[in-house]
């Protein structure tokens, strides 16, 4: 949501009218692809691993797909899809990447797929901002930061937060 110019006029002192905005409030776009709701966990010193999760949206009229990610905060970044089999839990790397339809919406969300970032170069801390690179079939690279959060976002309020 943004302020009408006159409204924020109102609202808020001047000199807050030129800050940039909070992290968490970017959306990064590549193309037809719009990121919303970027954010990881922090980790114990000494962790192997670190997440990432993000609602992608793909506004174009053809499909895409996540295929692959970096970042200079991680050794390597693996895009992975969570599956229940028996009642146990596997993480793979699907080999033909995240599909993403025309006019559809993936969640990455706990639980669920994720990115995980193996070899973070150190512990990530509540409210650091850890840079990661997408890469789609179609779009290319999307650059997106990842907000260092304990909350939990649901899928239900990062639906709420798209507004066009
Ligand atoms: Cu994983």
């Amino acid at each position: 949501m943004r302020l009408k110019p006159w409204l924020g006029a109102i609202l808020l002192p001047g000199a807050l009218l030129t800050a940039p905005e909070p992290a968490a409030a970017q959306a990064s776009n590549g193309g037809d692809i719009h990121v919303i709701r970027a954010w990881s966990r922090p980790t114990a010193a000494g962790a192997l691993t670190a997440v990432g999760y993000l609602s992608i949206m793909n506004h174009g009229a053809k499909s895409d797909s996540l295929i692959a990610a970096s970042s200079s905060m991680a050794r390597k970044v693996e895009v992975h899809r969570s599956t229940m089999a028996d009642g146990v839990m596997r993480m793979e790397t699907p080999k033909a990447g995240l599909p993403i339809g025309p006019g559809e919406t993936i969640i990455l969300a706990p639980g669920g797929d994720h990115l995980m970032l193996v070899g973070p170069t150190r512990a990530f801390r509540l409210g650091d901002v850890i840079p990661v690179t997408l890469r789609f079939r179609r779009a290319g690279r999307v650059n997106i930061q990842l907000q260092v959060d304990t909350a939990s976002i649901t899928p239900d309020s990062a639906m709420q937060e798209h507004q066009h």
